[in-house]
C-alpha cells in the first residue's frame, strides 16, 4: 500500500500522498477542481488543463463520486479551497471505482428516507452529521468507562445465551441450544448481581441486550446496547449518584471532545450541560405533577404506570433530567428491595430525560428467603433459578444498580428524532439485515 502521507494540519510546500473517496468534481473549464474526503475532511485537489498530463486530468474528471482514489502532489495555499489549502496533482491512481449509479448520494444535501440509509450505511456513513454520530457515541461510551473505573468499578462481560430470562417472558427470543430451549439475554441483571457477590464488588457491563418488544417506536430497539452498574454496599441513593456522575461525565466529554462532531450536528451553540443535582422525585409527587398539568385526559392514580404523555408533561415542567423514586413494589420488578418501613414502597428509581426514561435501577433483594418468595409471587419458578438463588445463601451483601440505555442516552444527548439514528445496524421488526 501506498503510504497516506496527508494530514488536516499539512502545510504548503508539503509533499504528500492523500487517498480517500471522490466527494465531488467541478469542472469550470480551463481549470477543474476535485474534492477528495477521508476520515479527517476533506480536501481540494487542482486540475489546470492546459498545464497538466492530459492522461492524468482525464482520469482525475472522469473518475465517478465516491470511488477510491490516491494522489500525490504539492500542498500548495489556497484562501478560496475549503480547508485552505490545496493539492496540485502529481499522480493519481483509481484504487477501487464506485459504480455511478449510487443508491445514496454522501454529498446530496437532502436527506435520504432512514430505510435507505440504513441498508447502505456505509455510504451513509461517509456524510458528516452521521459520522458524527458514531463518533460522539465512541466518546460517550469511552466516558462511561473512564467514570466507571474513576469510581472503583471492574469492566464485566456476561452471557448473551442464557437458560432464562429476567425482565418480563413476553419480551425474550428463544433459540435452539445443542437441542435445548435458550433465549438471549434481556439484561445482564442476574449476572451482575452475583458480581456484587464477589470480590470484585462494585461492577460494570457495557453490552448488549435482546428484547423481543412488539412496539415499533421511535425509541425502542430489539437489540440494545445497556450500560449496567451494580455495587456491594450500596442503597438505591448510592446507585443514582454513579448513574447522575456516568450521564455528567458523558455530557461533558462531548462537550469538552466534539467540538467538530457538534458543529457537523448543527449543535455547536445549543449544547448544555446538564446543571446542577438531577431533582429526585417520588412517584407520588411525580404523578401529583402530572396530573397537575391538565395534559391527561384521565388523572393518575397510585399504582398506574406513568404513560408516555405524562413523561412528556412531567419533562416539560421539569426541564431537565430527573429522578423517579420510591415506586409501586407491585409495578417494579421482583428482584428489587421495598423499603425497609412500607413493603408497597419499593427502593426502585428511574433517571428520566425530560422526552424519555434512560435508566431503571434500585437496591436489590439479597435476603434468600425473601427473594425466593419475589420468584414465586411473579409467577416464576425459582428452582430454574437456583444457580443464582443459591449464591445468596452464601454471604451475599446489600447491593444496588442501574442499567442505562445506551442509545437512548446518545439519541437524547442529540436530539435524534427515531433511535435507530444511534445504532449503526439495528434491529427492529422490520430489519433483520443488514
Ligand atoms: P482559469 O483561467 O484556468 O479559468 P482561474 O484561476 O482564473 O483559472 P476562474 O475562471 O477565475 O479561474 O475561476 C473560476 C471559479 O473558480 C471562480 O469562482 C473562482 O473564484 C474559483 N476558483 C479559482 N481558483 C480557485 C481555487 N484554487 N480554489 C477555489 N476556487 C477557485
Ligand atoms: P429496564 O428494562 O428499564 O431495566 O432497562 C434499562 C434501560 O435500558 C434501555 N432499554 C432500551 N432501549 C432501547 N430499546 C429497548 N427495547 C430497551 N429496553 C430497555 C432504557 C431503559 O431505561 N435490569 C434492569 C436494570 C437494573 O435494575 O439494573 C433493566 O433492564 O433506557
Amino acid at each position: 500500500m501506498q503510504d497516506r502521507t496527508y494530514t488536516a494540519d499539512a502545510e504548503p510546500g508539503d509533499h504528500v500522498t492523500v487517498a480517500g473517496w471522490v466527494h465531488e468534481v467541478r469542472d469550470l473549464g480551463g481549470i477543474a477542481f476535485l474534492i477528495l474526503r477521508d476520515t479527517s475532511g476533506k480536501i481540494q485537489v487542482k486540475f489546470e488543463k492546459d498545464e497538466m498530463n492530459e492522461d492524468l486530468v482525464e482520469t482525475g474528471l472522469d473518475v465517478a463520486r465516491e470511488s477510491v482514489i490516491s494522489v500525490t502532489g504539492e500542498v500548495a495555499e489556497e484562501p478560496r479551497a475549503p480547508t485552505g489549502v490545496e493539492i496540485t496533482p502529481e499522480n493519481l491512481e483509481v484504487v477501487a471505482p464506485a459504480d455511478p449509479q449510487l443508491p445514496l448520494d454522501p454529498s446530496e444535501k437532502v436527506d435520504a428516507e432512514l430505510s435507505t440509509r440504513l441498508d447502505n450505511r456505509t455510504l451513509d456513513l461517509r456524510k458528516d452529521d452521521v459520522q458524527a454520530i458514531f463518533e460522539i457515541r465512541a466518546e460517550i461510551l469511552r466516558a462511561a468507562r473512564e467514570h466507571f473505573r474513576e469510581v472503583g468499578c471492574t469492566e464485566i462481560t456476561t452471557p448473551k445465551i442464557v437458560a432464562t430470562g429476567t425482565e418480563g417472558g413476553t419480551e425474550l427470543f428463544p433459540i435452539t441450544y445443542f437441542g435445548e430451549e435458550a433465549f438471549m439475554n434481556q439484561s445482564p441483571q442476574l449476572f451482575k448481581q452475583l458480581m456484587a457477590g464477589s470480590n470484585l464488588e462494585r461492577v460494570f457491563e457495557i453490552g448488549p441486550i435482546f428484547r423481543a418488544e412488539e412496539h415499533n417506536t421511535p425509541r425502542h430497539l430489539n437489540e440494545a446496547t445497556s450500560i449496567d452498574f451494580e455495587g456491594a454496599f450500596c442503597d438505591h441513593t448510592d446507585a443514582m449518584d454513579v448513574v447522575e456522575g456516568v450521564v455528567k461525565a458523558a455530557y461533558e466529554a462531548v462537550s469538552a471532545n466534539c467540538a467538530d462532531q457538534l458543529e457537523a450536528l448543527d449543535l455547536a451553540d445549543e449544547f448544555d450541560l446538564p446543571e446542577g443535582d438531577f431533582p429526585r422525585l417520588t412517584y407520588e409527587e411525580a404523578i401529583e405533577r402530572i396530573n397537575a398539568t391538565g395534559e391527561l385526559d384521565e388523572q393518575l392514580v397510585w399504582g398506574d404506570d406513568l404513560p408516555t404523555e405524562g413523561e412528556k408533561a412531567l419533562g416539560a415542567d421539569v426541564g431537565g433530567h430527573y429522578f423517579i423514586t420510591d415506586w409501586p413494589s407491585e409495578i417494579k420488578p421482583f428482584y428489587i428491595m421495598d423499603h425497609e418501613d412500607d413493603e408497597q414502597l419499593s427502593t426502585g428509581f428511574d433517571l428520566m430525560h425530560p422526552d424519555m426514561e434512560l435508566v431503571s435501577g434500585g437496591q436489590r433483594e439479597h435476603r434468600y428467603e425473601e427473594l425466593v418468595a419475589g420468584f414465586e409471587q411473579q409467577g416464576l419458578d425459582p428452582d430454574q433459578f437456583e444457580y443464582y438463588t443459591k449464591m445468596f445463601k452464601y454471604g451475599m451483601p446489600p447491593h444496588a444498580g442501574f442499567g442505562l440505555g445506551g442509545e437512548r442516552l446518545v439519541m437524547t444527548m442529540l436530539g435524534l428524532e427515531n433511535i435507530r439514528e444511534a445504532v449503526l445496524f439495528p434491529r427492529d421488526r422490520q430489519r433483520l439485515s443488514p
